[in-house]
């Protein structure tokens, strides 16, 4: 009994120092202090992954705890002392069926939702906008085919004096990818010259971007705010220096904000890159 009230201590000892430093079951957006969970959901697809991995951690424990028990009587009900004198049945027909037929069944169980999340993530639905992500070492350039010739860089902001009062710091951006609400987006995404992987937890998207490659996926972002996420796939130096921030406006403010980004980034795209007429000419 004095184990479990030193257990018992020890446990509320953890959670009163859990609460104090800030304790936060999810963060919004953002990783937070002693987070324990993923970060809140802000698209379908996310809501469905987070329901699979809910689903799956009381499988988990489910399987774990039959185990457990399985142990518990095997240690209390069959040690030397409580059964001097073993059975010497080796087989059991129906036994042995059970244990192969449940696992199967269980197996089946985790298969199907899992190949149904997969698909969700893979088609891409009818999109109302696109915008292309290019990884760069290390940086990422934003454009927005469909809603004019322009496209930026978005940088890390690494001087810490300069971050806005809403940026955390190695997470915030001078540029970031501003996309309406409740408008899905494909996201279209390469690398400049080694891969990069574009990944935005909030939004359950995870994306390798890969030179010569055009790699797709889509989000459909259900509420406004600055969601963050990180190049997921070692890409050189500062690999880690260079995240994603996702601004989700209004529509009407992602339209005021496209009309700027057309002057502030314009591009002169009426001399169309051709690289074997350029090719010809410097020879
Ligand atoms: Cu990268």
């Amino acid at each position: 009994m004095r184990v479990f009230r030193r257990l018992t201590a020890v446990a509320v000892t953890i959670g009163v120092m859990l609460a104090g430093a800030g304790f936060a079951w999810a963060g919004d957006g953002r990783p937070s202090e002693w987070q324990m969970n993923f970060q809140q959901s802000a698209t379908p697809v996310m809501d469905e992954i987070v329901k699979f991995h809910n689903y799956l951690v009381y499988t988990v424990i489910a399987i774990a705890g039959f185990v457990l028990l399985l142990l518990l009587i095997v240690i209390f009900r069959f040690n030397a002392r409580a059964n001097p004198t073993p059975s010497r049945t080796t087989h059991n027909t129906w036994l042995e069926i059970a244990w192969t037929v449940i696992p199967v069944i269980i197996l089946v169980a985790i298969a199907i939702p899992s190949f149904k999340l997969l698909f969700l993530q893979l088609n891409t639905p009818a999109a109302d906008m696109t915008v292309k992500a290019t990884g760069k070492q290390w940086y990422w350039s934003y454009s927005y085919p469909d809603n004019g010739k322009f496209e930026f860089d978005s940088i890390l902001v690494r001087d810490t004096t300069k971050l806005r009062p809403d940026q955390p710091r190695l997470l915030g951006v001078d540029n970031e990818l501003v996309v309406p609400v409740n408008k899905t987006v494909r996201v279209l995404t390469t690398g400049a010259e080694v891969i990069h992987s574009f990944a935005v937890p909030s939004f359950g998207i995870k994306i390798d971007a890969i030179p010569g490659r055009i790699n797709e996926t889509w989000f459909k972002a259900t509420r406004e705010g600055i969601f963050y996420g990180q190049c997921s796939e070692l890409c050189g130096r500062d690999h880690a220096f260079m995240p994603i921030a996702v601004r989700v406006v209004s529509e009407q403010a992602f339209n005021t904000w496209v009309e700027d980004a057309k002057k502030k980034w314009a591009r002169d795209d009426s001399v169309p890159t051709n690289f074997a007429a350029a090719d010809k000419t410097l020879r």
